[in-house]
């Protein structure tokens, strides 16, 4: 046991979820580990070997299309939001061929799409944003061409949770005959439990395609990305002939890859049911609110009122303050536009630690 003893010895070094406020991963639920388990050595690279695996993944997806009003999308389990934005992003390349071209994000978009412009070789244009940080309708209106293949919605951005104006994004989007990729990496799970309906899905014509992660809000073990489009169409600009595999085509970006995320999301997914996502979420929401209000008596402003739990609040020395937070080992991530910290409130971020983070915060503020 003396390996074992060693990579415990590696693993106790690492900062404990419990005093992470920075993260949009969690701690997975106990029925996405054992799930995780069941399906250790499951390749879905080789769907012909791991013929139940690849069926669950079907109906992974149809469960994931049903919360985002469609039950006919296509897609797959992936490794996370950079390669679900990847793949969004090249189908809608492969079916609008121009010569040069280009996606019209929003400037709050995540930093994946830095590595999109320069694996797919397309132009990234960045729209920039209204006083409450969503996209401004009218710049993306302004940047879209003949070249443009595709726009770029957030439901859930990475820094204050806000999500654009997906509806208005989708009559661009079908005025100009191009594309609408919804990055609801975050707010993909958590937008449909909310009590405020905020349309952002496949309710809305415009949209294409829609990046949601199980491995944030879905409690499923890591990697588990998942990409979802309106229909098949999309899956077929993506293959590639695989020919002396169990199957012909493979539209997939990674070759080899696990069916652990897939059982872990349907875990999650049909072990909770639709109540029991809602009251996870109920309670981050709950939670949000609380840290707000003990920011607040601090003297700490939210950016914007946060709609999900993901919120940001002014500081003068938001580097000094995480800084000095880590030194108490807390973690919390900071934003540079406006200056400000950013907390992401989790299912481990309970009401128990906020009260232990509020009481070192106080600490390092006085
Ligand atoms: N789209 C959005 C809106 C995201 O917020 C993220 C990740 C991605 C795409 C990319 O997803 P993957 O990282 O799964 O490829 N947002 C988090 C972030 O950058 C990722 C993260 C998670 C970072 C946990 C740190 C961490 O501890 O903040």
């Amino acid at each position: 046991m003396d390996i074992i003893n060693e990579l415990m010895s590696y693993r106790e070094r690492d900062i404990p979820y419990s005093r992470v406020l920075s993260s949009m991963c969690t701690v997975p639920h106990p029925v996405a580990v054992k799930a995780h388990e069941i399906f250790i050595e499951t390749n879905l690279g080789d769907p012909g070997i791991f013929v139940g695996t690849i069926e669950l993944e079907k109906k992974t997806i149809e469960m994931i299309g049903e919360l985002l009003n469609n039950r006919n999308a296509s897609g797959y389990i992936c490794s996370g939001g950079t390669e679900a934005n990847i793949q969004g992003i090249r189908a809608a390349r492969n079916l609008k061929k121009v010569k040069d071209p280009n996606i019209v994000i929003p400037k709050s978009a995540h930093f994946s799409f830095e590595k999109i412009g320069d694996i797919l070789g397309v132009e990234i244009r960045r729209a920039a944003l209204n006083k409450d940080y969503t996209v401004s309708i009218s710049d993306v209106d302004r940047l879209v061409d003949e070249n443009t293949v595709a726009l770029v919605g957030i439901a859930g951005t990475t820094e204050l949770g806000q999500v654009d104006n997906i509806k208005e994004l989708g009559k661009i989007a079908e005025e100009n005959g191009v594309f609408l990729h919804v990055d609801a990496a975050f707010g993909g799970l958590v937008l449909p439990f909310l009590s405020r309906h905020i349309p952002f899905d496949f309710e809305i014509r415009g949209v294409s395609s829609i990046t949601v992660d199980p491995h944030k809000m879905g409690m499923a073990t890591i990697p588990a990305g998942g990409i979802l489009f309106r229909d098949e169409r999309f899956l077929r600009a993506l293959e590639v002939e695989t020919p002396y595999l169990t199957s012909k085509y493979q539209y997939t970006l990674t070759g080899t890859r696990p069916g652990t995320g897939v059982a872990s999301t349907y875990a999650v997914l049909k072990h909770l049911g639709y109540d029991g996502m809602k009251e996870m979420v109920d309670g981050c929401i709950r939670n949000t609110r609380t840290l707000v209000e003990e920011m607040e008596v601090l003297g700490f402003e939210p950016v914007v009122e946060p709609l999900m739990n993901v919120v940001s609040f002014h500081a003068k020395n938001p580097e000094e303050i995480k800084e000095e937070l880590y030194r108490r080992k807390w973690v919390i991530s900071t934003i540079r536009n406006p200056k400000a910290i950013r907390m992401v409130i989790m299912p481990h971020v309970t009401e128990e630690v906020i009260g232990s983070f509020i009481s070192d915060f106080r600490k390092i503020i006085s």
